[in-house]
C-alpha cells in the first residue's frame, strides 16, 4: 500500500522538503525583521529562532549524520539546541539575523538536495526509504505549526489570510451524537514497513484490547463548550482535577484562551481578527484540564489514546487497522482540514469523505484532540534516531494529543501519529472529543 520504488521515495522526499520550505517562507516573509526578532509571547521563541533552528537540525541530520560532512557553522549549534535555552530566554541570545538565517537555510537546502539526488536510499535505518529526509520535512512542518501559534499570539493586524473551510456535509444535522466502537483487540502503532516515515514513538505495532465504548461522532463544538461556561463550569471545583482547579484559580481563567465576553456575547480573537465565537466549530485553545472538566460536567470522559486510535483506524469488516480513517490513501483536501489551507477548523460534520469505517468524523485535521492518556512508550520501543525527540518526554507529565489540527501538514499526520504536551498548555491548536464506557 505504500510507495516503495527508490525513485518514488526520492520524489516524495523532494516534494515534502519543498512543501515545508514554501510554508516556512509564507510564515516568515509576511512580517518585517522587527516582527521576526520580537518576542510576541514568553511562551514562544522569536520567529527568527525557528528560522535558523530548522536548517540547523536539517544540517545535523542530513548533511552531517547522513552525508558525513563537517559542520558548516559549528559555533551556532548551542544557540539552536532547544534543551539548552528555554523559549523565554531565546531573544537575549546572539541569534542569526533574519538575513543570515535565510542564507544559512538556503545553503543547507542546496547541499541537501545534492545529497538526496546521490544517496542510496537503503542499507542503513537512517536512509532506508529516505527516512531521515522525511523526518526532517516533518520537523520543519512541526516548527511551521509552532510559528503559526506565534502568529496567533501576536498582537496587531492580521498578517496571514486563507479561504474559508468547507461547510458541514448535508447529513451533518442528522448525525448520531456518538458512535459505538466494539470491544476486543486491534493493532495499535505501526512499523517502517507499513509507514516508512513513522517516528520512533509510533512503533512498534502491537495488539491492544479495549472494552466496547462510545465516542463522539465529531469534536466538541464551541456551542457545546459555551454551555459549560455559561453553566458556571469554571466556578465549580466538582468538575476539575485538583491541579486544573489550581491553574484556573491562579490565572483567573474562565473560558478558552482568546475568548472574551463583551456586549452580551462571546467573542474570540483569531489571527488578528475579533469575531463572534462560532457555535458549530470545534472548540480550540483549551488545556487538558479544561477538556477533562468539560467531559466530567457532561457526564462523560476523555477517550484513552488506544480508544482514539481504534476509533480512527479499526475496520470491523477486515479486522485490520488502516493508515487513516478513510483508508490507506494519502490525505487530499476532500478528506481533512490540514496544512494551514484554512486558518480555522471546519464546522462539525464537515469532511464526510474522511469518516472512519464506523462513521466517526474529523479525526484527522481541524483540532488536535486531547486524550486521557499519559505519553508513554509502546512495548518494545526503541529511541530512533535521537532520545530527545520522544524518550525524554515519556512519563506522567505529558498528555497525548491525536489527530492533528488544521495547522498540521499531511506529511506529519496519520492515524498512528502521536503528539504530547503539558496538561496546562492552551496556546496550541487543541480541542477534544468525549467518550463513555459501553458496558
Ligand atoms: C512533537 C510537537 C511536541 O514541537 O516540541 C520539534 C516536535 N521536536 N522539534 C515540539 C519537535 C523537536 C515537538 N512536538
Ligand atoms: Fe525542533
Amino acid at each position: 500500500t505504500v510507495t516503495t520504488s527508490p525513485e518514488a521515495l526520492r520524489q516524495r522526499a523532494y516534494d515534502a522538503l519543498a512543501a515545508a520550505r514554501a510554508r516556512t517562507a509564507l510564515l516568515t516573509d509576511c512580517v518585517d525583521d522587527g516582527e521576526l526578532t520580537a518576542q510576541h509571547s514568553p511562551l514562544m521563541s522569536p520567529l527568527v529562532w525557528d528560522l535558523a533552528h530548522i536548517p540547523n537540525q536539517e544540517e545535523q541530520w542530513l548533511l552531517r549524520a547522513v552525508g558525513g560532512r563537517a559542520a558548516l557553522w559549528p559555533e551556532i549549534d548551542p544557540l539552536y539546541d532547544a534543551f539548552q535555552h528555554p523559549r523565554a530566554t531565546r531573544p537575549s541570545l546572539p541569534l542569526l539575523s533574519p538575513r543570515e538565517a535565510r542564507a544559512y537555510a538556503a545553503e543547507v537546502r542546496d547541499r541537501v538536495l545534492d545529497l538526496l539526488g546521490a544517496a542510496r536510499l537503503e542499507g542503513d535505518p537512517l536512509v532506508d526509504a529516505a527516512f531521515a529526509f522525511g523526518m526532517v520535512a516533518q520537523h520543519e512542518q512541526q516548527h511551521d505549526e509552532t510559528m503559526l501559534i506565534t502568529h496567533q499570539l501576536r498582537r496587531g493586524p492580521a498578517a496571514l489570510s486563507a479561504p474559508e473551510p468547507p461547510r458541514p456535509a448535508d447529513d451533518a444535522a442528522g448525525l448520531p451524537a456518538e458512535v459505538r466502537v466494539p470491544g476486543g483487540p486491534f493493532t495499535m502503532g505501526t512499523s517502517h514497513d507499513e509507514e516508512p516515515w513513522a517516528l520512533d514513538n509510533e512503533r512498534p505495532g502491537h495488539v491492544r484490547s479495549v472494552p466496547a465504548f462510545f465516542i463522539d461522532t465529531v469534536p466538541v463544538t464551541c456551542g457545546a463548550y459555551r454551555r459549560f461556561v455559561d453553566d458556571g463550569g469554571y466556578r465549580d471545583p466538582r468538575w476539575w482535577a485538583p491541579e486544573g482547579w489550581a491553574q484556573i484559580r491562579r490565572h483567573g481563567i474562565g473560558a478558552p484562551l482568546f475568548w472574551r465576553y463583551e456586549g452580551g456575547q462571546w467573542l474570540r480573537r483569531r489571527f488578528g481578527v475579533v469575531e463572534p465565537v462560532p457555535d458549530d466549530e470545534p472548540v480550540l485553545h483549551v488545556s487538558w484540564y479544561e477538556a477533562d472538566a468539560y467531559a466530567r460536567w457532561a457526564g462523560r470522559r476523555l477517550p484513552t489514546e488506544a480508544e482514539w486510535e481504534k476509533a480512527a483506524r479499526y475496520d470491523p469488516v477486515s479486522g485490520r487497522s488502516r493508515r487513516y480513517p478513510w483508508g490507506d490513501a494519502e490525505p487530499t483536501p476532500d478528506h481533512a482540514n490540514l496544512g494551514q489551507r484554512h486558518l480555522r477548523p471546519a464546522p462539525a460534520g464537515a469532511y464526510p469523505a474522511g469518516a472512519s469505517p464506523l462513521g466517526v468524523r474529523q479525526l484527522i485535521g481541524d483540532v488536535w484532540e486531547w486524550t486521557a492518556s499519559d505519553f508513554l512508550p509502546y512495548p518494545g520501543f526503541v529511541a530512533f534516531p535521537y532520545r530527545e525527540y520522544s524518550e525524554v518526554f515519556f512519563g506522567p507529565g505529558h498528555k497525548v494529543l491525536r489527530g492533528g489540527s488544521f495547522a498540521v501538514a499531511p506529511v506529519a499526520c496519520r492515524g498512528t501519529f502521536r503528539n504530547w504536551d503539558l496538561p496546562v498548555r492552551r496556546q496550541i491548536f487543541a480541542g477534544f472529543r468525549t467518550a463513555r464506557d459501553a458496558g
